[in-house]
């Protein structure tokens, strides 16, 4: 079969910040190769709308499949699955990744006959079976688990066997020198490990996994890590090294073998605090760029999350990381209930430390505890304004003044390390980089205006919206864990780390209303 696997286009975030290669699109499309498909991959954060129907067109794919992760890219799928449709009526067309996998029938309803189908849950797992069921007919395709089709819905999404077995397919992607975060470009991604242990309430991303955690073998992680071509390494882990064991054997690995490289991950200030060791040994081996949730400032505000990491720890954290010399970013969510008050504390606060502070507003989600919790309506139901920059919860102050002080804030966040003065600071590394021909990071310094602009946001909102999500369920109560989870959950063996940590999940956890598994 004749298989093209699509990325939908950039959200705000990759317009300036960053931009990744799809690795779960790549796992996939990795799974159907050994299956003994002809594959391609087409990257539409990179390359135009265009160039997927030239591809379309020229090359008349069996079967099309769409990866999305995001929310906010639902209504450019849905179009583009229509328009392929019509051009190709005889192809199968799916959609999977993690926020199809919580909208499936949403998704099949707004592709009015466009999508054959949903794959739930991880894609690698049964995506060689979806292909060879689509040449069966539909019945065949509702067997398949996690399908969601017109013909009914398989079995829960089956995990795949084993991580070590899994490769992405990094060759079909036709634009590398595109990837990049911070000075890391270019930057490919990899993944140590699966899955989160935690279970906090704006989030989905142990939802999916049912509370599980896989660590992939540190040898088979540290021979991936030498097969990148890149310099630059994303660690795509929801929290790196949450086992100090695990992070360690992965860097000595890489520290034996002599591979350079330098990195970027994300972790909790807590699991830093208690793995220093680990954080330090990576420090020497490259690691130059971490991400720390941190999310509010204030204990009223990590209350709200339910973030048991008390204050003075992250402070604490992200003290320690400056000793290391790793530069921090720092994630705050701000409430559509911040008045400007509670900005112009935000805006001080961030001009006092040297972190790079990165400002999202608070947004319920499908496959969270707070989508079914929240009890404030939400003012949109537009996928498009779900991308955590815009505001779906009514705001206390009028829409346009809550913009206005939002992007003023991100802003101030950002002279520090955008523009002229960050580009001083960089002279060098923005020399080198420009003299190998990468140009994503110096153009991304003077990008930040026109995309974050309070003026665009608002404009959005008068969109009419041409796809709308199903409202939560009405009530708010803590939801049934089983409604929220993709993935079924396999309590305590399904989370591989010791007892030690289990336990120091526990005590930080979200605690007693918890609906985790
Ligand atoms: C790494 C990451 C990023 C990276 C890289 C994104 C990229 N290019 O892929 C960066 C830092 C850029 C990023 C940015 C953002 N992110 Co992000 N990100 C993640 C994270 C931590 C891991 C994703 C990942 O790479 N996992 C590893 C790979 C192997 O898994 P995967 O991509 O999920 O793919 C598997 C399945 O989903 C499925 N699958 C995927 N595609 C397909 C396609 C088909 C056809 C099939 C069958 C299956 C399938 O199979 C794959 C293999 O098992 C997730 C959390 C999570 N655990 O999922 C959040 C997450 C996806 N991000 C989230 C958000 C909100 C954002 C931002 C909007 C944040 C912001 N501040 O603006 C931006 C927008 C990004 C954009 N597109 O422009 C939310 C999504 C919420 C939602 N429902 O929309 C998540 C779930 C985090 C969370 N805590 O809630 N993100
Ligand atoms: S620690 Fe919390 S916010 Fe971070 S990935 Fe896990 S559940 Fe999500």
């Amino acid at each position: 079969m004749k298989f093209l696997a699509v990325h939908p286009g950039p959200l705000m975030y990759t317009k300036i910040f960053l931009r990744l290669e799809p690795l779960g699109l790549e796992l996939v499309a990795e799974a159907a190769r050994r299956a003994g498909h002809t594959v391609r991959i087409i990257d539409l954060q990179v390359e135009s709308h265009a160039d997927l129907f030239r591809i379309v067109d020229d090359w008349r794919p069996d079967a099309v499949a769409f990866s999305c992760n995001y929310l906010a890219n639902v209504p450019e799928i849905v179009d583009l699955a229509k328009a392929i449709k019509q051009r190709l009526p005889a192809s199968f067309v799916f959609v999977g990744g993690h926020s199809a996998s919580f909208t499936a029938h949403d998704f099949l309803e707004h592709g009015a006959g466009a999508i054959d189908c949903v794959l739930k849950g991880e894609g690698e797992a049964s995506v060689a079976q979806l292909l060879e069921a689509a040449g069966n007919g539909g019945a065949s395709v509702a067997r398949v688990p996690g399908a969601v089709s017109p013909h009914g819905e398989g079995p829960t999404p089956g995990f795949v066997a084993d991580l070590d077995d899994l490769r992405p397919a990094r060759d079909l992607l036709r634009k590398r020198n595109k990837y990049f975060i911070g000075t890391l470009d270019p930057c490919a991604s990899v993944e140590f490990s699966r899955g989160c242990p935690w279970d906090c309430t704006f989030c989905s991303a142990w939802t999916f996994y049912g509370r599980s955690y896989r660590p992939v073998t540190p040898d088979v992680a540290v021979e991936e890590v030498g097969r990148v071509r890149e310099p630059g390494i994303f660690i795509v882990d929801d929290v790196a090294f949450i086992q100090s064991r695990h992070g360690l054997a992965i860097g000595e690995g890489i520290a034996r073998r002599g591979i350079a490289k330098e990195y970027y991950l994300e972790t909790r200030g807590d699991v830093l605090l208690r793995n220093k060791e680990v954080f330090a040994f990576w420090k020497r081996i490259g690691l130059k760029y971490m991400f720390l949730g941190l999310e509010a400032i204030d204990e009223d505000g990590l209350k709200k999350y339910r973030k048991r990491v008390p204050l003075g720890r992250n402070f604490e954290a992200l003290e320690f990381a400056r000793s290391l010399g790793i530069r921090v970013a720092i994630n705050l969510i701000a409430d559509p209930d911040w008045d400007k008050e509670r900005f112009r504390a935000v805006r001080e606060w961030c001009l006092e430390i040297p972190e790079i502070v990165n400002l999202s507003v608070n947004t319920p989600y499908p496959g969270t505890e707070t989508w079914h919790t929240e009890s404030r309506h939400l003012v949109s139901r537009d996928y498009r304004l779900f991308d955590i920059q815009h505001c779906v919860l009514p705001t206390r102050m009028p829409l346009e003044e809550f913009y206005a002080e939002l992007v003023k804030t991100q802003q101030v966040m950002n002279m520090k390390h955008l523009g002229w003065s960050a580009f001083k600071q960089t002279a060098g590394i923005a020399a080198r980089l420009l003299a190998r021909g990468q140009t994503n990071f110096v153009k991304m310094l003077w990008k930040f205006n026109g995309v974050y602009n309070d003026k665009l946001l608002l404009a959005d909102h008068r969109l009419p919206a041409t796809y709308e999500m199903t409202p939560p369920p009405a009530g708010s109560a803590a939801p049934q864990a089983k409604s929220l989870y993709v993935h079924a959950p396999q309590g305590r063996r399904g989370r591989a780390i010791d007892d030690a940590t289990e336990r120091f999940v526990d005590e930080t956890r979200m605690g007693e209303n918890a609906v985790g598994a």
